[in-house]
């Protein structure tokens, strides 16, 4: 017998505001930290910005059609802060503008039977909010803005969204963006790079202030509106698989330390109530800490687990790269075989079945039904074919399908609560500091026309998502498919 997934299975599509919209003062939209990242010299690949990117601003009824032609049954998208409060802060105007492009958006999904999946931010900090005390480095103000912006979000929106994601990958937006400096705002220690910045601090400070500002968040949601609104609210966290290098105890060690770092970092306070045990050897004092009221805040503020994952690292100890736990990473095996396809990122390989095992790591740790918010393959040099060659995306094709069987096999042979699926992206898109040359979409765009091409992958995971949901149950009253009446998943949420 094929295996299935429960009707009621969400799978759809993903992007975010600022690697889509351009439009960057349309409407009354005010700058965020990526206007002006991206438009300092030598921060982005070939010095592209978002300024225009897929141009979904203004193209959005047509890419509507295009997610109704994909038939999904989500879009998972972001709302970009200074669209809807130009300065971001609490006593900042709020711009009408922009509340309506976001609530147009949600009515035409919901006509069109698409759940709408929302992230409140994909890294587009007001700018206004980074000038006047240091965004997310000031703890007590970042999280009262956080949490203005959000009650805004849900009063306005909330009557038509179920499922809410707070932050997306709070690991890179501190570690990329204040201690690499190669993500917005660009702090690092390393001088060359950026004129202020502290590595060794900033990163670690800025995690605490995303970890207080979602709970903040959440706290608010359960107390003021989910008993009339009904949805789901969490937290999305990037995390690839680590596996050992070999089966020496040395190589498994690192693979914990490697996963403490990337996940555990937020997990753990998030789901189990602490910061791991690992990190505070690792930090010392340089680990903020929580205080006990901080610690009932955080513990237990997430309904579900948002997953972003790409790949699999093998691991053994060494180096002195502490935002990996001083772990080295490579896709060599010890025989010197590769562990998959190589993307165009350096850092991203097929592997199902560190997808299946990371599923299974997240779910034993942290028992909490999980959404896959993101998932996907940039093919090499897909930026440089013909387009009918780029269209034929057989690497990407293989990723998906070899992920898919194994989510099937997670839910079905190994009991994981999965609930969802996003492959990321909807649309070739801004891909931050990677340019335009990295194309992660399931749709070609011709930036030079604008123009959207589905590419084979996107019809291979229409195809197989049709073939593998099973039907609605024709006896439960409302249709499983239907967008208004989708309720909150059931079970402990
Ligand atoms: C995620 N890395 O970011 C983001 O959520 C998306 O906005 C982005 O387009 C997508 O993945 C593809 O990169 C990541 O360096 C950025 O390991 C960098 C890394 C991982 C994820």
């Amino acid at each position: 017998m094929t295996q299935k997934l429960p009707a009621d299975f969400l799978w759809g599509m993903a992007t975010a505001s600022y690697q889509i919209e351009g439009s960057p003062a349309v409407d009354g939209r005010g700058p965020s930290i990526w206007d002006t990242f991206s438009h300092l010299p030598g921060k982005t690949l070939d010095g592209l910005t978002g300024d225009v990117a897929t141009d979904s601003y203004r193209l959005r009824k047509q890419d509507i059609e295009l997610l109704k032609a994909y038939n999904v049954k989500s879009y998972r998208f972001s709302i970009s802060w200074s669209r809807i409060i130009p300065l971001g802060g609490r006593n900042d105007p709020v711009n009408e503008k922009g509340i309506e492009w976001y609530s147009d958006l949600i009515d035409e999904l919901l006509e069109a039977d698409i759940v709408p999946f929302v992230t409140l931010y994909h890294w587009d900090l007001p700018q206004a909010l980074h000038d006047r005390y240091g965004g997310w480095l000031n703890k007590a103000e970042i999280a009262a803005d956080f949490v203005n912006y959000a009650r805004l979000c849900f009063e306005r929106f909330g009557d038509r969204v179920r499922y809410w994601l707070t932050f997306n990958e709070p690991w890179c937006i501190s570690i990329l963006g204040y201690g690499r400096g190669v993500f917005a705002p660009g702090r690092s220690s390393d001088r060359a790079r950026s004129a202020e910045g502290d590595s060794r601090t900033e990163p670690w400070i800025v995690g605490h202030s995303v970890l207080i500002a979602h709970a903040s968040v959440v706290k608010l949601y359960r107390e003021e509106f989910k008993s009339q609104q009904h949805g789901v609210i969490g937290i999305t966290l990037n995390g690839d698989m680590a596996l050992p290098w070999d089966d020496s105890e040395e190589c498994r060690q690192a693979a914990q330390h490697a996963l403490d770092v990337a996940i555990g970092w937020f997990a753990d306070p998030v789901y189990l109530g602490h910061y791991p045990p690992f990190m505070r050897e690792l930090l010392g004092d340089r680990l903020p800490t929580f205080t006990d009221e901080e610690t009932k805040l955080v513990h237990g503020s997430s309904d579900f687990y948002g997953m972003n994952t790409y790949t699999t690292n093998l691991t053994k100890p060494g180096g002195d790269d502490e935002f990996q736990g001083n772990v080295e990473y490579t896709f060599i095996r010890p025989d010197g075989t590769e562990l998959g396809t190589q993307a165009h990122c350096r850092w991203l390989q097929t592997y199902p079945e560190g997808f299946r095992a990371l599923l299974n790591y997240l779910w034993n740790r942290y028992k909490t039904p999980i959404y896959v918010t993101e998932n996907g393959f940039a093919v090499k040099d897909e930026n440089t074919m013909p387009l009918e060659q780029a269209l034929k995306d057989t690497d990407r094709i293989e990723y998906f399908q070899g992920n898919c069987e194994a989510l099937l096999k997670a839910i079905n042979e190994d009991g994981v609560d999965l609930r969802g699926y996003f492959p990321w992206s909807f649309l070739d898109n801004f891909e931050w500091a990677d340019g335009y040359q990295t194309r992660f979409g399931v749709t070609y765009v011709d930036y030079a026309t604008q123009k959207r091409y589905p590419k084979d992958s996107a019809w291979f995971l229409v195809n197989w998502f049709k073939e593998h949901i099973e039907p609605p149950s024709k006896s439960s009253g409302e249709p499983a498919t239907s967008a208004l009446n989708n309720t909150a998943p059931n079970g402990h949420l």
